[in-house]
């Protein structure tokens, strides 16, 4: 049995932390960005609609995918929910150093982003994945747009801005062409398949394109951190981005530090999402090949799996 002491003092605590523990979320809308790849559109919506359903107003705008990080540090956006290692690393570190934002969760999942191609490309250049079989190839992937130089299609310039410095450091005889959309990129894999014509693109997983083609990534130089900073770090002692992108990359959730004392319950619920490589493959496969708009997909993907988004509920 409690002494009426220490009920009394249970009490006292319970009343001083009543304005915090009791405190309601902000009625002003939460910002959530949206980018140009399916997964995180149509997980900014399944995220968005849970949050809705719990009272908060949300509003979405489309951003830059490299600048975000910094509308984040200054909450003119509340959050992100895809920080790629590969792609967005540098910019969350720099905004994180910087002050104002933080990784407020971590998705269970290991992701990779880099040069890819699909496996008929391998049988017309039989010494992949090594980058420099690729390099021996680069004749194989020559367009009348690229000359001489193999064609490597990258992905919008916002995602990865550094694959022609890729090309300078590992002496690659290849032209970078940036597509317009990600949609691009999967169409001219389309196109490239009905002909078996060799192709190397830009791809990352998890995404649905694993299932459709199956492939593999370049293997360049392996990472290591300092590699795009620093010449002295990675194969060539002059060159900076001498090294891939990481093969093993995280994928976090982050939030404006503010969110947390503005939104206590949207802030806790974020903080709980975590999903797997093959539930953000999922959520890309529903726009890519089942042709869905991302409202519907995050529906639809919501109503598939109650018990994962229930779990991010207190
Ligand atoms: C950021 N992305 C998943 C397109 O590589």
């Amino acid at each position: 049995m409690k002494s009426a002491r220490s009920m009394f003092a249970s009490a006292a605590v319970l009343a001083l932390l009543a304005p915090t523990a009791w405190a309601e979320d902000s009625t002003d809308p939460i910002i959530i960005p949206l980018h140009n790849w399916s997964s995180q559109i149509v997980m900014s919506h399944v995220v968005g609609d849970v949050l809705k359903s719990k009272g908060n107003a949300v509003e979405y705008v489309t951003t830059d995918s490299q600048a975000v990080y910094e509308s984040v540090r200054l909450g003119d956006v509340s959050l992100e929910l895809e920080v790629w290692e590969g792609a967005f690393g540098a910019s969350f570190d720099a905004a994180v150093a910087k002050g104002g934002i933080h990784a407020a969760g971590a998705h269970n999942a290991v992701t990779r982003e880099d040069w890819w191609y699909p496996m008929w490309t391998k049988e017309a250049c039989p010494g992949l994945p090594d980058w420099k079989a690729l390099n021996d190839c680069a004749a194989l992937f020559a367009t009348p747009e690229t000359g001489e130089k193999g064609r490597f299609l990258g992905g919008p310039v916002d995602w990865l801005k550094h694959d022609a410095e890729k090309v300078d450091a590992l002496g690659l005889n290849f032209a970078v062409v940036n597509a317009g959309s990600a949609a691009a990129i999967w169409a001219e894999l389309g196109a490239a398949e009905k002909t078996k014509t060799p192709i190397v693109v830009f791809n990352w997983t998890p995404n649905f394109a694993e299932a459709v083609w199956p492939g593999e990534f370049v293997e360049f130089p392996k990472w290591e951190a300092g590699c795009n900073e620093d010449p002295a770090v990675g194969m060539f002692p002059d060159k900076t981005y001498d090294c891939g992108n990481p093969a093993t990359g995280y994928l976090k959730i982050a939030a404006w530090d503010g969110m947390k004392d503005k939104w206590p319950a949207a802030y806790a619920t974020i903080s709980k999402v975590s999903l797997t490589n093959a539930q953000i493959a999922e959520m890309a496969k529903l726009v890519d090949i089942d042709g869905m708009e991302p409202e519907d997909a995050a529906k639809s993907w919501m109503d598939a799996n109650p018990d994962v988004w229930n779990a991010w509920l207190n």
